[in-house]
């Protein structure tokens, strides 16, 4: 069988969330470039694949599938059923389903507030109400992590690699972590994911983008 594509834009969150989640499953997996900054989205060949045209998309042998989430699911429960990464039990299942939803719902959605106007030139400042949406969010991880070593129990899960694409991005773009302990600690730990160097060297590039225009402290 041909390896699975993955469509990616290495400065894009969810789309090193699915990265991180190859990584770690240690799948075959040939990657496409899709530019973002190029709009190479919206040529017809990917809006053929995708008409939602967005990043990260898969195509498994001919079966297309976008949305990290579901993405990062379909990969585990088709290719390693039995990884931790994504438990059997219903119980701790239910609470890395629940981690998930944080990340699409709030993390990545208060992310996205701050982070598109500036790169659409719509605003260059951070109102007080984004920051107090932002670090209530920071306050919840950090209170997942206080009896636990990792986002959703004793191990990593799917959760931790959604959420470390997106804390790490949003702490080298100038939010500051260092008031929440349990989410800086984390944040050392997440070093031994696979994967890692790679996220790092899109939030390094992403970062360079993003404080061309906005360099204060988040
Ligand atoms: N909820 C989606 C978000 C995907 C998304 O918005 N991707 C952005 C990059 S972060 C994208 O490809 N945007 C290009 C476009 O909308 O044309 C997921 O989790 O995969």
């Amino acid at each position: 069988m041909a390896p699975i594509i993955f469509y990616h834009d290495i400065r894009s969150i969810p789309s090193r969330f699915v990265l991180l989640v190859f990584r770690n499953l240690d799948l075959k997996v040939e990657i496409i470039n899709i530019d973002l900054w190029k709009d190479e989205q919206l040529t017809q060949e990917f809006i053929k694949i995708n008409p939602e045209h967005v990043v990260p998309t898969i195509d498994d042998n001919g079966f297309i599938l976008w949305e990290s989430n579901a993405i990062a699911q379909y990969l585990v429960e088709t290719y390693a059923p039995k990884s931790p990464l994504y438990p059997k039990d219903t119980k701790a299942r239910a609470i890395v389903n629940q981690r998930l939803q944080f990340y699409m719902g709030t993390l990545l959605q208060i992310i996205k507030t701050i982070v598109v106007p500036i790169f659409k030139g719509e605003e260059d400042y951070i109102s007080d109400s984004k920051r107090t949406r932002l670090y209530e969010a920071f306050r919840h991880l950090d209170r997942f992590l206080r009896n636990s070593d990792w986002i959703a129990g004793s191990h990593v899960t799917l959760a931790d690699l959604a959420c470390y694409a997106s804390i790490s991005t949003i702490v080298s773009f100038g939010a500051d972590a260092k008031e929440y302990p349990f989410l800086s600690s984390w944040m050392e730990k997440c070093e031994v994911l696979q994967g890692f160097k790679e996220n790092s060297k899109g939030v390094t590039i992403f970062t360079g983008l993003f404080q061309k225009l906005y360099s204060n402290n988040i």
